[in-house]
């Protein structure tokens, strides 16, 4: 029974594993905690400290009024900022059409990465955006 329910949990985590690469700066802390929170949650984090991070942004594609500290790229995908796994998941799991990412502006207090462990995420909300700086609500909290 133990061994079933390990291997079930470990077949759960492997599914949903994704390979990310974070664009960070060195000296950033939050942006670590965040990291830590998707690691933690199985995914493989590859960090780069681009020399010039508002360059790689731009380079990327991030609409400037969205940025915050940290990009995440997963496949074609960009993750702004301090955004809540459950949201990338159900981003990935059924993107909308000629969307480019989901984006947390700025860093919120109360977001992962910035609230202390267990407390419970709010004050912000999820942002989806495509290539035309079209922006709509992914999610509240
Ligand atoms: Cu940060």
């Amino acid at each position: 029974m133990r061994l079933s329910l390990l291997a079930l949990s470990f077949f759960a985590s492997t599914v949903a594993a994704e390979s990310i690469t974070v664009y960070k700066s060195p000296t950033c802390g939050c942006c670590t905690e965040w990291i830590k929170i998707m690691e933690s949650k199985g995914h493989d984090v590859k960090v780069e400290h681009p020399f010039n991070l508002q360059e790689s942004k731009s380079q990327l594609g991030i609409p400037k009024q969205l940025a915050s500290c940290h990009t995440a790229v997963i496949g074609d995908y960009l993750f702004e900022g301090h955004i809540p796994e459950q949201d990338i998941l159900s981003f990935l799991a059924d993107p909308p059409v000629g969307a480019k990412g989901l984006a947390v502006p700025g860093m919120p207090q109360m977001s992962p990465g910035m609230a202390s462990p267990g407390q419970r995420y709010s004050g912000f909300r999820v942002i989806g955006f495509n290539a035309d700086n079209q922006y709509w609500l992914a999610n509240q909290y």
